[in-house]
């Protein structure tokens, strides 16, 4: 017997939700007016991708997950064993919490979001922040 049309709706589902976690770099999400909305739980930050025009940038997160979380902006480094950059983020925020949203300054380059409690970085909660110069 072939399978239900909605067991196959499903799987393709859950398919393309695998494929938008984690595997390779997913298109950034373009902020316009300068706000990056943030979204943490475990072990994410939301959107993975995110690209911004240097200057004033606002962040603005909410923790929607079970453990304590923030967000944290770091040079995008591939030096091994470097300390990087830290260029300021949210403060630690309780489950269900929003942080004050925090006002940095950024230069065009790349950066990395990170959430600097235990080891939540390494099981994945980090995103990309690409800053664009302002005119481009
Ligand atoms: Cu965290």
């Amino acid at each position: 017997m072939p399978p239900a049309p909605r067991a196959i709706l499903a799987l393709l589902g859950a398919a393309a939700l695998i494929a938008g976690c984690g595997g390779g770099a997913p298109d950034p999400v373009t902020d316009r007016d300068a706000t990056l909305q943030l979204r943490l739980d475990e072990y994410r930050i939301i959107p993975a991708a995110i690209k911004v025009r240097s200057g004033r940038i606002r962040i603005v997160a909410r923790n929607r997950g079970v453990l304590t979380h923030n967000v944290k902006v770091e040079e995008a480094t591939n030096r091994e064993g470097a300390t990087p950059i830290d260029y300021g983020g949210t403060a630690t925020m309780q489950p269900g919490q929003s942080a004050p949203g925090v006002t940095l300054r950024l230069f065009p380059g790349r950066y990395r979001l990170v959430c600097t409690i235990g080891n939540h970085e390494n099981l994945g909660q980090y995103a990309e922040l690409q800053v664009t110069a302002a005119d481009s």
